[in-house]
């Protein structure tokens, strides 16, 4: 296990699970990140989770990364549509970034539509509820499989 995937979480999503089931749905954010433990270790990789309600914390994190992460799957949470500065320090890390959203913000307000995080990322997931972390891990981890191999036979 050499490689950590960062999962990061932006404002408010402490409260997965608590409040607004209709959107969000019911499952915590405490399950989703046994299921993305679940899964990574099933390909061997490390997880480090993370939330916070504060944007120079998550930049920090990305920051993190630039070091001890293979890929970084990110929910900006409303700071997708407001943060060049999340957006800087993603252009900053050279691995693959994917972009999830548990509600499908097309079918939303119009101030959703629009994401900064979007310019850097290599894949966007909106609109399969938690289940899109999981599918953005699995992405990550073919990504990162893909570039050992060829590590291997260089
Ligand atoms: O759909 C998503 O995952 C969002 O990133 C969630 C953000 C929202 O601002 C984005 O437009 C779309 C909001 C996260 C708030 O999460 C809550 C969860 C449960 C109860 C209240 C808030």
């Amino acid at each position: 296990m050499t490689s950590a995937v960062f999962v990061l979480n932006g404002p408010n999503l402490n409260l997965l699970g608590k409040r607004q089931p209709h959107i969000y749905g019911t499952e915590t954010l405490a399950d989703v990140e046994e299921q993305c433990r679940e899964q990574a270790a099933a390909h061997g990789l490390a997880i480090r989770f993370h939330q916070s309600n504060w944007e120079g914390q998550i930049i920090d994190w990305i920051h993190e990364a630039r070091d001890a992460g293979s890929a970084i799957i990110i929910n900006p949470g409303a700071f997708t549509h407001t943060s060049v500065a999340i957006l800087d320090a993603l252009n900053a890390f050279d691995g693959p970034v994917f972009e999830v959203h548990i509600s499908n913000v097309h079918k939303r307000e119009s101030f959703r539509h629009h994401s900064y995080v979007s310019l850097r990322a290599d894949g966007v997931i909106a609109g399969f509820g938690t289940q899109g972390y999981l599918l953005a891990l699995q992405r990550a981890a073919n990504r990162i499989e893909a570039a050992r191999a060829q590590t291997d036979t260089a």
